[in-house]
């Protein structure tokens, strides 16, 4: 991060410093003279007739009625103004200084008004999650409290390193009630996470209803690891996740797994077995032996309806289908199997990520691979990136945040170790492209970390694996190499500490930071 002059409070005292956002943004320059104060009278401003920057425009002005009590409008602002007087959220095609990465933005903050140009919707929301950072910590109440409400004066000039900055969580192993869910979306919409992927189905349950398909949560949703969670979303509960993400900038990303990873579903559906049994429910920590029969017409039957129902669900491009762990499939099988799951997907209109297994098994220039560890496949991984395949890296040693933070410590009895531990340096200190040599850094399209359930229960637990190593992956995934520093964002990342705990998000107190009291 670039930051040109040192400045910390103005006029109004208590501004949050424009120095503490985290990920760490390209360039900020504070202007100590230039706070702004917002007041009762003001009003949220969007680009006449622009939908996209009425929608960030209602999510902002969502966010501070409650906490100031204000009745700020959102109001139109013909192109080209610069309305006076709140916040003002403008869509100008090639605007904001970050030019034509899709995402960028710019924030200007003056004694006039608050002002954030973007040429794309994503843009003005990376722009409101800054803004939301520099409020102060009382903008979290979930009831009115005084102001003042100072946003410190200067301007942030920002963009993404990578289009693709995910968030994943598996709600398979363990349910999660959706009002959880959301909890969790709106804490990594904090940190410029443009996509939330949903791990719906495994071996131990299955999540999302299917309508042609009832016994699938009848029957596959009913389980859980160890047998203690169980439930499912219907169709209009994912519907109301996807719109609640879409409401703060995050596009949901599906994931159905097959061939392994099935057992859910073939316990439900005894045809999709290769002996047409079905098995009792999978209720064990590591994966089930069975999954779906490939050579089997009923399978391909089944993943057009299920994959034909999301895809109808699902306005966002992508759809994950999974293809993890199958080491003692033939390849022959595998081939066969992907070919036909890409055909389908396509057929549905959307754009397929798979597990890294799936890599050589794909059109590499059409589809997505998520790299999760070396080892298994990494020629083909590199085979298909170097033809064109975009890669989202996840690698479990760094961005699985199931894995503890350390191992001999009674106080953390959650989470496991196979990929070793990860505390918060190792989850911050890495290089997407370097994850397997002779990646082409290109072929990145982007960053997720991964929080698989096996190990835990319930969203307290899941906050506490989380957060705030997922803070630590979002900055490798959004600042440029010479922005990103372990000093300075553990000490942003402090600053995060209250916030955090305002918001109720049960986070880990680590011990490399400094936590400033109130954490
Ligand atoms: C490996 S990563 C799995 C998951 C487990 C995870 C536990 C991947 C694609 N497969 O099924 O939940 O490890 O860390």
């Amino acid at each position: 991060m670039t930051v040109t002059t040192q400045g910390t409070s103005g006029p109004s005292g208590d501004a949050v410093p424009s120095t503490h956002v985290v990920p760490a943004p390209v360039s900020v320059r504070p202007d100590p003279s230039a706070d702004y104060l917002l007041v009762p009278e003001d009003s949220v401003w969007a680009t006449a007739g622009s939908q996209e920057a009425r929608d960030a425009a209602e999510f902002l002005a969502q966010l501070l009625r409650v906490p100031t009590g204000y009745r700020l409008p959102v109001e139109e602002a013909p192109a080209g103004d610069r309305p006076r007087g709140g916040v003002a959220l403008l869509l100008e095609s090639g605007g904001s200084e970050g030019g034509a990465t899709p995402g960028a933005y710019t924030l200007d903050v003056t004694p006039q008004g608050v002002t954030v140009v973007a040429a794309d919707r994503e843009g003005l929301f990376n722009g409101v999650a800054t803004l939301r950072q520099l409020l102060p910590l009382r903008v979290d109440s979930r009831e009115p409290v005084e102001g003042p409400w100072p946003v410190a004066g200067g301007r942030v000039e920002d963009r993404p390193r990578y289009p693709y900055r995910g968030a994943h969580l598996d709600v398979a192993r363990n349910f999660m009630p959706v009002e959880n869910v959301k909890r969790f979306i709106d804490t990594i919409a904090r940190y410029k996470i443009n996509h939330f992927h949903l791990h719906l189905t495994n071996d131990q349950g299955w999540r999302i209803e299917i309508t042609s398909r009832p016994d699938l949560t009848a029957i596959g949703g009913a389980t859980g690891v160890g047998g203690v969670s169980q439930g499912h979303y219907t169709q209009d509960e994912y519907r109301d996740l996807v719109r609640f993400a879409w409401e703060r900038g995050i596009t949901l990303v599906p994931e159905i797994e097959g061939p392994n990873h099935g057992h859910a579903a073939i316990a439900s559906y005894p045809e999709l077995n290769e002996d047409g049994t079905a098995p009792p429910p999978h209720l064990g920590y590591g994966p089930s032996q069975q999954g779906l029969a490939i050579h089997h017409e009923p399978t391909y039957a089944f993943l057009d309806e299920v994959i034909g129902e999301i895809a109808a669900l699902t306005p966002g491009p992508y759809l994950h289908i999974g293809g993890d762990e199958t080491p003692h499939r033939p390849s022959e099988d595998l081939a066969h199997y992907f070919s036909r799951v890409q055909e389908i997907v396509q057929r549905h209109g959307k754009q397929l990520i798979g597990w890294q297994e799936s890599a050589a098994y794909l059109t590499p220039s059409s589809n997505i691979t998520q790299f999760w560890v070396p080892g298994i496949n990494d020629e083909e991984v590199l085979s298909a990136a170097k033809d064109g395949a975009r890669v989202i890296v996840s690698p479990a040693e760094r961005a699985y945040l199931d894995m503890r933070y350390a191992s001999d410590k009674p106080e953390y009895p959650i989470g496991t170790v196979w990929a070793g531990t990860t505390d918060l340096r190792r989850a911050y200190d890495w290089q997407p492209e370097a994850v397997l040599e002779g990646l082409p850094p290109s072929s990145v399209l982007g960053v997720e970390s991964a929080l698989w359930t096996e190990t835990i229960y319930g969203i307290d637990q899941a906050e506490h694996l989380a957060f705030p190593r997922l803070l630590a992956v979002a900055e490798v995934a959004w600042s440029a190499p010479e922005a990103k520093d372990w000093d300075s964002f553990t000490t942003r990342l402090a600053s995060q500490g209250p916030r955090l705990r305002q918001a109720g998000v049960n986070y880990y107190r680590v011990p490399e930071v400094r936590w400033p009291f109130g954490s």
